[in-house]
């Protein structure tokens, strides 16, 4: 084909849209490899949904223009709708060289926000290659005026439009079933802006998040100032003051919180047979934390996630409430709601400084975001580690290089400080990663899954402990409070049943009490010097861990709108609600219709009346527990509640860049009276003293192994 036909087809109104989709496919290709390098294509499939999405979604948006029957008018719209997709790429390009992540339609309405997070200068995120993404339109318009490309008055068939439009309604389909099946549930969890994006494409992640944002504003809308009325009448009324025992012993200690995750209670003095019958134990080290007479851990505790996994638990630790009954809160209100957490109230009343540590990318769950609502002075994301492909995966950088990373951070926080260790090893799909982390002996059931479950489990073990080690070496243990918890089930309900031999149970009687029971998560809370340790039986959940927390910490809770009860209270009442409204008591197990007995997992078919009133009052009082929790979350009600006496917080103020030059300069201004461990050990550093053979791998030191035999021998 010759230039003269090439131009006689785009002098066409349908050779034009075509033209139109391809130029924008071809930007959007560009952007998806040279802009947004953090998509982290892990397959082939991957790649192939990638390549197909841009298409998708704008052969319908341009469509649009094809129902026009006036020349200019249908020529115009077409550029229009080119033109404002290109301007929504291109903002999201220059967006995500500064936040690694993707505009929302919050930020794009709030633009000042937008503007003052961007600092003094958005030219600074400019490329000199950003060009590419504008030149097609000059051209465009030039050769347009020239009457190079000329607007054809033969409009397209209406019949025609309509075949595009529903072609295009095809293929959105088509791409949105492949991106379910890499990525179950896609829409309902919204994983992260990312993953939308990869699946789906710019223009659909917008419209995704522009419906969510209409939504959850409707509720919001709704919401007044006398809906606290009900809710605080509930927690008056459930609120469990402390154990005076208990409260205030860890008074300004540092709070280190280490998430263990996807760790479920049985792992605990869990030994694996290997096939010669060998035992071997799993988290010998948690085991020791676990036994520790400066240990309080909980072993009939619950975790109490749904669809949002690790951010739910966020949830519930942070604010003691739930998280929300569809979808995770994190992505959808963590950037927009009022929130009184727990980092803002411990600096509030206490003076902590805050910070999570978390080798992921910071959008997962919109962590970049929600952080910022709940008061964290401090995210240490994925940019802050060196990630190779030996020490991470898709969920991010492996737990020991993880922990070992991390220190260099830490050691400039100001104390006390209240710190989340976020680990992702022991994560779906449990793989053993290289010779030195693994080692460990694989399961023998014919799920890979649980296979590999009990290797990596123990790689966190010998993770955490390194990590132990270090806070011993640098005096940081005896001046913290450790918190250890696992966050949700490593090992889904559909694969109980390949789990039940490991556990001694029989699976062909393995039902629904089974899997309830196997949703206990340990809680352990590290005192060192505490000498009182043991294991409580209470029952609890995780929404339970704040008041807890802050009780200990010597933080009255009473003018707080939490939702759990201290663990440690006289009047905790030990009901443990499961987000879908199943309860768990010492009696009853309550699973939908079915009860059963919680001791001895005998279904109950007869309550006697007894019985049945205090299945009953569980019922409700769940109910009403998971009923508020929601009236708070959806209707954004702490925005109206200032008898907290917690001034609000303004999510501008919180940048995650440049973390280390912010944390040297408060060291600076402090001087002698910065609480650094790094100002108190006279300006010199702590890193050495974290012992690894992965980090000092990663640091060029060879001479590493005589060190890593004598920091795991001192248990
Ligand atoms: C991701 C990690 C895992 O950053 O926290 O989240 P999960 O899949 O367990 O919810
Ligand atoms: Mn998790």
């Amino acid at each position: 084909m010759n230039l003269k036909n090439k131009l006689n087809f785009v002098n066409t109104r349908i050779g034009f849209y075509i033209l139109l989709l391809a130029l924008f496919w071809v930007k959007s290709i560009f952007a998806y490899f040279v802009d947004f390098q953090g998509l982290g294509l892990e397959s082939a499939f991957q790649y192939f949904i990638l390549f197909l999405n841009p298409l998708a979604s704008s052969m319908l948006l341009f469509g649009i223009a094809l129902y026009i029957r006036g020349r200019r008018s249908s020529y115009i719209t077409m550029m229009v709708i080119f033109t404002l997709l290109t301007m929504l790429l291109f903002s999201n390009v220059t967006y995500y060289r500064e936040f690694s992540d993707f505009i929302t339609v919050n930020t794009m309405l709030g633009s000042a926000k937008v503007a003052s997070g961007l600092g003094e200068s958005a030219v600074r995120l400019l490329r000199p290659y950003d060009l590419f993404y504008w030149i097609d339109i000059i051209v465009l318009i030039v050769l347009l005026a020239m009457k190079k490309i000329k607007m054809v008055e033969t409009p397209v068939k209406g019949r025609f439009a309509l075949a595009i439009s529903a072609l295009s309604v095809m293929l959105f389909s088509a791409n949105l079933s492949l991106a379910e099946m890499d990525r179950p549930e896609l829409l309902k969890r919204t994983f992260s802006h990312d993953y939308i994006v990869k699946y789906l494409s710019i223009p659909v992640y917008t419209i995704y998040d522009g419906v969510k944002t209409y939504q959850s504003d409707q509720v919001r809308a709704q919401a007044s100032p006398t809906d606290l009325n009900g809710v605080q009448a509930y927690i008056n009324e459930h609120f469990a003051p402390a154990d005076q025992k208990m409260f205030g012993i860890d008074k300004r200690k540092n709070v280190i919180y280490i998430h263990l995750e996807s760790f479920q209670q049985f792992l605990l003095d869990y030994k694996l047979k290997d096939e010669n019958g060998v035992e071997h134990v799993v988290t010998p080290f948690l085991n020791s934390i676990y036994h520790s007479k400066d240990t309080v851990a909980f072993d009939n505790y619950f975790h109490q996630v749904a669809a949002g996994k690790t951010s739910d638990a966020e949830t519930l630790y942070e604010n003691s409430f739930f998280g929300l009954a569809q979808g995770p809160l994190f992505t959808q209100l963590g950037s927009t709601n009022t929130f009184q957490a727990a980092p803002n109230i411990l600096q509030q009343t206490q003076g902590y400084t805050s910070a999570v540590f978390h080798g992921n990318s910071g959008s997962f769950w919109n962590r970049n975001e929600t952080y910022k609502s709940l008061g964290y002075n401090y995210f240490f994301d994925s940019s802050y580690y060196e990630l190779n492909k030996d020490n991470s995966f898709q969920y991010g950088l492996h737990d020991k290089s993880f922990f070992g990373q991390s220190v260099q951070y830490l050691e400039h926080l100001q104390q006390p400080f209240y710190a989340k260790f976020i680990s992702v090893s022991n994560h779906y799909p449990y793989q053993q990663f290289t010779n030195e982390e693994g080692g460990f002996p694989l399961a023998k059931t014919s799920d890979e899954t649980i296979n590999g479950y009990f290797a990596t489990a123990n790689y966190l073990d010998r993770a955490v402990e390194e990590f132990f080690t270090y806070l011993k070496d640098s005096g940081l243990y005896n001046k913290s409070v450790i918190v250890l918890y696992g966050d949700h089930y490593g090992i889904s309900n559909s694969r109980n049943k390949d789990l039940a031999p490991l556990l001694g149970k029989d699976p062909t009687t393995w039902d629904s009490y089974d899997n309830a029971m196997l949703q206990r998560v340990p809680y352990m809370i590290h005192m060192p010097g505490y000498g009182k340790g043991f294991i409580d039986h209470t029952y609890g959940g995780q929404v339970d861990a704040l008041p807890t927390l802050l009780h200990l910490l010597g933080v009255d809770t009473k003018k707080y709108l939490q939702l759990g009860q201290d663990l440690f209270s006289s009047k905790h009442q030990e009901i443990v609600a499961f987000r879908n409204g199943n309860v768990i008591t010492p009696e009853f197990t309550i699973l939908g219709e079915d009860v059963y007995d919680t001791k001895t997992g005998e279904k109950i078919t007869n309550p006697t009346a007894e019985q049945q009133t205090k299945i009953q009052q569980a019922r409700a009082a769940v109910k009403k527990q998971l009923a508020v929790s929601d009236q708070i979350t959806n209707g954004d009600l702490l925005r109206f509640y200032n008898e907290s006496g917690l001034k609000p917080i303004h999510t501008e103020d919180y940048v995650y860049q440049n973390a280390m030059q912010k944390m040297n300069g408060i060291e600076k201004e402090l001087g002698d009276k910065s609480t650094s461990l790094f100002t108190t050990r006279g300006n010199k550093t702590s890193t050495d003293l974290f012992k690894t053979e992965t980090y000092q791998e990663l640091q060029g030191n060879e001479a590493t192994n005589s060190s890593t035999v004598e920091s795991s021998s001192d248990k």
